[in-house]
């Protein structure tokens, strides 16, 4: 593709969107990867300022893409004949960005099941994919020495302002017109009573049929008993915050990993493992035991199958992702906490 509009687009189009073409592709390709990236970010982050950095980030970055649309249906309507790959990424990022807003502005739901981070996500992992090809069959845009002037620095800038205001306008209609806009916290989720807590599986995991007065629990090679954890249960205030758009704060019962392990051999351990029935497992420094807990009841009544019983992890401050229901086993290990995926595979 040339740099230059050709035929009846050029003629057509509106002065500024005539210089559409290989730096409008950078900068989208550039946009997106900022929007994977920092998407990503708000998915692992559980503190509010990194959250909080993310989300800007990712607002900026995802919305900035509609600054671009105008040059980018330039570039699309002069092509000699459009891909189907192509359609199939512009669908995604339609998808994408429409879940997206519908997640800031629409409070937490399910249709049919799945919820507008799941959709979004899930249009996020396929336009990756997309994507891929898409560069792959077009050339691919190079850099020039000429895309580092002072000229095409200050437009580059006057861009990235546009796309600050776009996400600056979604943030202030969000909190105007937004029933649950108030409540949202830093990572963007939603607030839920403990009491509509929804049983929630990371991707394909299936809740187990345990029987509460057999379980036991593995710690370090010991067997522990539900019924025991149960009995030796304090409350823990924590909030649970899962990355498909919701948090809810509540009361926990449970038992410290600390108080279940020997402190020497935690001293000498780097990472405690925690594994589900399932097979679902996180990984957590040594030195963070004394703030997971091995919880049997939540606001005073005992779990329920879809949320963990008879036993799950409360990892406090940690996403929802880490706090492993159902579980099986505790484990200390030598390999550092960094040994693992960032996000569970099941
Ligand atoms: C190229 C891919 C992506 C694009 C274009 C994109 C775009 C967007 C847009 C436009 C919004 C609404 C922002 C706002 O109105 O403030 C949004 C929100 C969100 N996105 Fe993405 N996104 C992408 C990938 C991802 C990925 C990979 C993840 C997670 C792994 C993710 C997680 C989220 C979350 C959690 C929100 C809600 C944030 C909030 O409440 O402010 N996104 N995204
Ligand atoms: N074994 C197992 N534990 C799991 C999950 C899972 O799929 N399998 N999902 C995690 C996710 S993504 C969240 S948000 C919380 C949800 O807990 P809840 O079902 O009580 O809402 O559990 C976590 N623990
Ligand atoms: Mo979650």
């Amino acid at each position: 593709m040339s740099a230059v509009p050709s035929g009846a687009v050029r003629r057509r189009a509106w002065r500024p969107l005539r210089r559409a073409g290989r730096r409008t592709n950078l900068g989208l390709g550039l946009l997106l990867l900022g929007a994977l990236a920092s998407g990503g970010l708000l998915f692992a982050a559980g503190t509010p300022g990194p959250a909080t950095a993310a989300r800007v980030a990712h607002g900026v970055t995802g919305l900035g893409v509609l600054v671009l649309a105008p040059w980018k249906s330039v570039v699309v309507l002069r092509a000699a004949r459009l891909h189907s790959a192509s359609l199939a990424l512009l669908g995604l990022l339609a998808v994408c960005l429409a879940s997206g807003v519908v997640q800031v502005l629409g409070g937490y739901g399910r249709v049919l099941g799945v919820s507008p981070v799941q959709v979004h996500v899930g249009s996020a992992v396929g336009l990756l994919g997309f994507g891929v090809v898409h560069v792959l069959r077009h050339r691919p845009v190079g850099l020039s020495r000429r895309d580092a002037s002072r000229r095409r620095l200050l437009v580059s800038g006057a861009f990235g302002l546009a796309a600050a205001a776009t996400w600056a306008v979604a943030e202030l209609t969000d909190r105007r017109i937004s029933r649950g806009a108030a409540a949202r916290i830093a990572t963007g989720s939603h607030r839920l009573p403990p009491a509509a807590i929804p049983a929630t599986t990371w991707l394909l995991d299936r809740v187990p049929a345990l029987d509460r007065a057999r379980h036991r629990v593995r710690v370090d090679g010991v067997d522990v008993t539900a019924a025991a954890l149960t009995s030796r249960g304090t409350p823990v205030a924590a909030r649970l915050d899962c990355t498909s758009g919701w948090f809810a704060d509540a009361t926990w019962t449970g038992v410290p990993l600390a108080a279940l392990l020997d402190p020497g051999r935690v001293a000498a351990a780097r990472s405690v493992v925690v594994t589900s029935v399932t097979g679902y497992r996180r990984r957590f420094p040594a030195a963070e035991v004394g703030a997971l807990w091995l919880a049997t009841a939540v606001e005073g009544r005992p779990l329920t199958a879809g949320t963990g019983a008879p036993v799950r992890l409360v990892a406090p401050g940690r996403r929802g992702f880490w706090w492993v229901k159902w579980v099986a086993s505790v484990e200390l290990d030598d390999r550092p906490a960094v040994a693992q995926p960032p996000f569970p595979l099941q």
